[in-house]
């Protein structure tokens, strides 16, 4: 997972109506209904008012990316539900968040960035959760990926997941990966997928693409009429191939909504179908 930089966060907060037009736009969800879409929830009847998160500042590891809770509070706010960011950190960060009321503590540290449902006692990953959105978004901007075919960059624990979730909707999938091994291994668990011998080649013919390695498309290999959808970092593309294909991305929002909308899944006792399989 690459590491987030404050540059990368900085104005994320005030684009948030702007991505949610763009995904309304785009396919055909706000960030709310995509992060619920995404692990199979309905968000109709769900009061998201009835609860409440908090964002933990983490210092282990490398330690705080500044701006990065309070994105995170923002974005949860943005979809309707109260989030506070913690004025400690770590452990004493978690204890005040429980101590004021949170139902749903979002945190991160170098490895793992997880919202934890203090209730149910089960939390959600960003990895299987960033997966998740970003297959579902591309499943709303195709109207659909069941028989489709569908190219995964990046055989990672995001790209992994992507494969498991576009297997369970019947999409036709080719995983490519300059570690030509971590494809072939995430191809033998998931059967009817294939490996790209050529990533290029792959890429120049793929209409529908899920990038979840660190590197930008070349804007040479994109088909005019594209769909790429892509949580993909650093997240850098020329304004003539920004204008060639349709991308959905942003940094941290479209993860922290499914991930937000799990964890409240776990309070309602439902689970995705997936969680099981996914690799953490
Ligand atoms: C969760 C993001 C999405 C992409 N990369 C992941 C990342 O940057 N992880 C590190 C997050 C560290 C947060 C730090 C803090 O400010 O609490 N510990």
């Amino acid at each position: 997972m690459t590491r987030l930089t404050p540059s990368m966060i900085h104005g994320l907060s005030d684009e948030l109506t702007a991505l949610d037009r763009s995904l309304l736009k785009t396919v055909g969800m706000d960030l709310m209904s995509l992060g619920f879409r995404a692990v199979g929830l309905d968000p109709a009847g769900i009061n998201l008012r009835d609860y409440r998160a908090a964002a933990v500042p983490i210092t282990s590891g490398l330690g705080i990316i500044g701006g990065f809770s309070r994105t995170i509070a923002d974005t949860v706010n943005d979809m309707g539900l109260p989030c506070f960011v913690t004025a400690a950190t770590d452990v004493n960060g978690f204890g005040e968040a429980v101590d004021r009321g949170a139902d749903l503590v979002l945190m991160a540290d170098d490895v793992q960035y997880m919202a934890y449902n203090i209730k149910a006692g089960k939390y959600s990953n960003n990895s299987y959760c960033t997966a998740a959105g970003y297959v579902e978004a591309l499943r709303g901007a195709a109207h659909g990926l069941r028989g489709k075919p569908v190219l995964v960059l990046g055989a990672g624990r995001v790209g992994t997941n992507m494969v498991a979730l576009l297997a369970a909707q019947g999409a036709e999938t080719t995983v490519a990966d300059v570690e030509r091994a971590k494809a072939a291994e995430v191809v033998a668990r998931f059967p009817g997928t294939v490996c790209a011998e050529d990533i290029e080649k792959a890429t120049a013919a793929a209409d529908l693409i899920l990038n979840a390695s660190p590197t930008p498309i070349k804007g040479e290999l994109i088909r005019p009429g594209a769909i790429i959808s892509t949580p993909g970092i650093p997240h850098v593309y020329d304004e003539a191939t920004l204008r060639k294909a349709t991308f959905i991305h942003d940094p941290l929002a479209i993860g922290t909504a499914a991930m937000v909308a799990q964890a409240i899944g776990f309070s309602l006792g439902k689970e995705h179908l997936l969680q099981k399989e996914a690799k953490k």
